[in-house]
């Protein structure tokens, strides 16, 4: 079993697309154990997204992330992280598969709807980021 962070971004949850994510993963192997609605800052956007602070579009990315609401959840299965991974899709919409959620939804490389862990390093940091343990069901 492995776990994985999904958030869906400020784009998905203004464009009304909350419920068209849910369905997919709930169609998927994979389970939400974990789920809630916030509003970043700005610092922490900037937090969460760390590991990309000397890349040319985190001033953008970090300012997106922090412009609304976002949902953000658990989600667990065997190799929960490149199922999800492969459900999102690629980074870029434009490269991402037929039937993955940035290929359907996403408008833009930087508004791609949703977020997803890429390593258990970081699944374990980015959930340590917003849930405690008693957040997150059993
Ligand atoms: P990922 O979300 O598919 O893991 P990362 O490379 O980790 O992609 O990038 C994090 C986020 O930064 C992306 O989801 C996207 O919102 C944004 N991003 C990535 N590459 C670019 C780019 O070239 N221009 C603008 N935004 C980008
Ligand atoms: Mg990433």
């Amino acid at each position: 079993m492995q776990r994985t962070l999904s958030i869906i971004k400020p784009d998905g949850v203004s464009r009304k697309l909350i419920g068209k994510v849910i369905k997919k993963l709930e169609k998927s192997r994979l389970k939400i154990i974990a789920m809630k609605m916030l509003h970043m800052t700005r610092a922490q956007a900037e937090g969460f997204y760390a590991v990309h602070r000397e890349r040319p579009f985190f001033a953008s990315l970090t300012d997106f992330m922090c412009s609304g609401p976002v949902v953000v959840m658990v989600l667990e299965g065997e190799n929960a992280i490149s199922i999800y991974r492969d459900l999102m899709g690629a980074t870029n919409f434009k490269n991402a598969a037929e039937g993955t959620i940035r290929r359907e939804f996403a408008t833009d490389i930087e508004k791609n709807v949703v977020h997803g862990s890429d390593s258990p390093e970081s699944a374990a940091f980015e959930i340590g980021y917003f849930f405690n343990s008693f957040e997150i069901v059993k």
